[in-house]
């Protein structure tokens, strides 16, 4: 994708420089119709219809913005650190970030896929891909927070991947970068990619009721790379369709070396007749190291656990499970409408769009209508699987989401568009302008069996001259249009976290009920938890000094705090006793090479400290929670190494009962 949006880039450079010039699509202002305003606002105090979970890209970032104000809800911390919530600061989130490399602080989130059941969305969980350090997280939407990372063995970059099927069976993963398989030599030639690089996707189970992943098995394929993946739904369940680019398997320059072939490919995966398979044991165990991270609830911290082993299926020994369509000049999206009959596939180099019928490709299998195989894959006749093409669509398809009335709108990053077109007749009926240069499109619903329509949402890769300058970056930016009538409208542009790739938006009721406000302290588990003031003390071990703290409103307990050394570590253990909603506290102590704590009310979350220099530190509440915010402080004294300033703490107490340093 890079060298190609390079070699994209280029175009709309060349693009924008006839826009500079004075060829600016046409009505920048105008595109917007008086009553736009009115379909965005969204009054003071009212809730937006949709909430809308936007991938952050760069950012390693989830968030969550309301459609159709465009106002953002919240950042989801998922694969990188986040100071403002001490996620991968505190001692109780750190395993969430742990992989077989260590500690991993970032990474690079492109697509959201949201839990279903029957193919329509329930609004349980969102996963998301890490990209770089192949992996997959599960956001729990009772409570907005990353509820459970998984790593991926057997993968380099991560990018065909979060797609889930129509009741959350599996989320699906394929590699983007071939790889020597974990458990072989990996330290071969890169000149000798074809005998040594291979491609994997992987199905992770979601459990029905918690939602844990599990690594089910993977399918060993050709060394190509996987770029996107839609679910079949419907009549096509039990299916995956992968879009793949570089079938010439080339290991340099892909830009040229990887576009020499007219077609690559579109495999379709048999997943049920894999599940077959496995039972029947045809599966191999590999040796692999991955890490799977979970989060509990009740201790309110995370545990990583390393994995060591993986089932492979290799797909060129196990017949009837993996298929190749043909499919024109590099294959970005690969998208199945709500009925599950179409699968839409997007070749960014391509001049049409290929439309293949699900019903012709069983068809197809049924005759062995085949042109041939592909690394021991049998690759089906394009004109027996292809339902048929639309027809000079635009430049540079890349992804198709579908309404809830029998249109799809696929995005044009070269030719900066959103394209209307019936699915049946696979007529072009409208076109609007995206400013600039689209990558992915959302409609709510628009991946599931029912979309629920009303909006498409475009998430562009450039943004120029649409809001205020900003120095050499500027925020990238979302558009909204309303899809109610026959034609596109543009509504609305608001600006986004980090870059935006895919989304998905669902309709509020779906999630708020089920929204939770506190954490009930009865119910805290975590070993450090100090449930109530009284509890509340500093001990000693070794040279830890563990500070069991309660903070509510205006103070923590203790406040005062002695008997630290040079040294020593502190771990500030910080109970959150409120149990009132919206009630959060702050935590934080100055020169500690961390960030703060946000304790969110019945919560614990623990700071680790060590003090670099003698003398006083204060702390305080970072977050303003009542008028005495402000008063919500303490100190805490560090002495040198072997003083006999013994531990003592307390909050109230204005009688010293403290020794002073000799
Ligand atoms: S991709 S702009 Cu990383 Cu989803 Cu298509
Ligand atoms: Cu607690 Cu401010």
């Amino acid at each position: 994708m890079r060298s190609f949006i390079k070699t994209l880039l280029l175009f709309s450079a060349a693009i924008s420089i006839v826009w500079l010039q004075g060829c600016k699509p046409k009505g920048t202002q105008s595109a917007v119709s008086g009553d736009a305003a009115a379909k965005v606002y969204v009054a003071p105090g009212k809730y937006d219809e949709f909430y809308n979970f936007v991938s952050g890209g760069f950012s390693g970032q989830m968030s969550v913005y309301g459609i159709p104000s465009g106002r953002l809800l919240r950042v989801i911390p998922v694969f990188s650190v986040d100071p403002e919530k001490g996620y991968g600061y505190s001692e109780e989130t750190k395993s969430m970030l742990n992989t077989s490399h260590g500690f991993v602080p970032w990474d690079d989130l492109h697509h959201i896929a949201l839990s279903e059941t029957d193919g329509i969305q329930d609004g349980r969980w969102v996963f998301a891909n890490g990209n770089n350090t192949p992996r997959i997280a599960r956001v729990d939407l009772k409570t907005f927070r990353t509820a459970e990372i998984i790593e991926i063995p057997n993968s380099g970059g991560n990018h065909s991947s979060p797609f889930i099927t129509e009741n959350s069976e599996y989320v699906v993963a394929g590699t983007r970068f071939s790889i020597p398989m974990d458990n072989s030599n990996g330290d071969v030639p890169i000149n000798t990619y074809k005998s040594n690089f291979k491609g994997t996707v992987s199905f992770i189970s979601v459990d029905k009721t918690t939602g844990n992943m599990n690594i089910a098995f993977q399918i060993l394929m050709p060394g190509v790379n996987f770029d996107l993946a839609r679910a079949g739904k419907g009549k096509s369940h039990g299916w995956m369709f992968f879009s793949c680019y570089n079938s010439e398997r080339a290991n340099t320059l892909l830009e040229q070396n990887a576009s020499q072939k007219d077609k690559d490919f579109i495999i379709a995966v048999n997943w049920k007749k894999a599940e077959e398979y496995l039972k029947a044991g045809k599966g191999k165990k590999e040796s692999v190291k991955y890490a799977h991270n979970t989060y509990d609830e009740k201790k309110h911290s995370a545990t990583s656990v390393i994995e060591t082993e993986v089932t492979v299926l290799d797909s060129k020994d196990l017949a009837d499970m993996v298929y190749m369509i043909p499919c024109p000049k590099s294959p970005h999206g690969c998208d199945t409408d709500p009925s599950g009959e179409y699968i839409v596939a997007s070749g960014k180099l391509a001049a049409t769009i290929p439309v293949f019928s699900f019903t012709k490709m069983q068809q197809a299998i049924a005759s062995k209508t085949f042109e041939g195989e592909y690394e021991g894959i049998p690759v089906l006749k394009y004109d027996a699987v292809l339902y048929g093409e639309v027809k000079k669509p635009g430049l540079g398809p890349l992804h198709t989401e579908f309404d809830d009335k029998g249109f799809a709108y696929t995005s044009f990053f070269v030719s900066s568009e959103i394209v209307k077109w019936n699915v049946k007749t696979l007529e072009v009926v409208d076109r609007v302008p995206t400013y600039y240069s689209i990558g992915h499109l959302s409609v709510p619903g628009g991946p599931t069996r029912k979309p629920w329509g009303k909006y498409v949402i475009a998430y562009n890769k450039i943004t120029k001259d649409r809001y205020l300058p900003t120095g050499p970056e500027l925020a990238q930016s979302a558009q909204l249009y309303s899809i109610e009538g026959d034609k596109m409208k543009l509504l609305l542009d608001f600006p986004t976290i980090g870059e935006p790739h895919y989304a998905e938006a669902i309709p509020a009721e779906l999630i708020m009920k089920n929204s939770q406000k506190i954490y009930k302290i009865e119910e805290n588990q975590n070993p450090f938890a100090a449930l109530g003031d009284k509890f509340a003390r500093v001990e000693r071990k070794g040279n830890e000094v563990h500070v069991y703290m309660t903070s509510i409103r205006s103070h923590f307990t203790p406040d005062n705090i002695e008997g630290v050394k040079m040294g020593d570590i502190v771990y500030f253990h910080v109970t959150n006793l409120e149990q009132d909603w919206d009630m959060p506290h702050g935590f934080a102590v100055k020169g500690a090479n961390n960030a703060e704590l946000l304790v969110m009310p019945g919560e614990t979350q623990t700071l680790a400290w060590k003090p670099e220099r003698v003398g006083i530190f204060p702390f305080y509440c970072t977050d303003f929670c009542s008028a005495l915010h402000q008063e919500m402080q303490g100190y805490i004294r560090v002495s040198p190494a072997g003083s006999n300033v013994p531990i003592s703490f307390g909050t109230g107490k204005t009688d010293s009962t403290t020794v002073a340093a000799k």
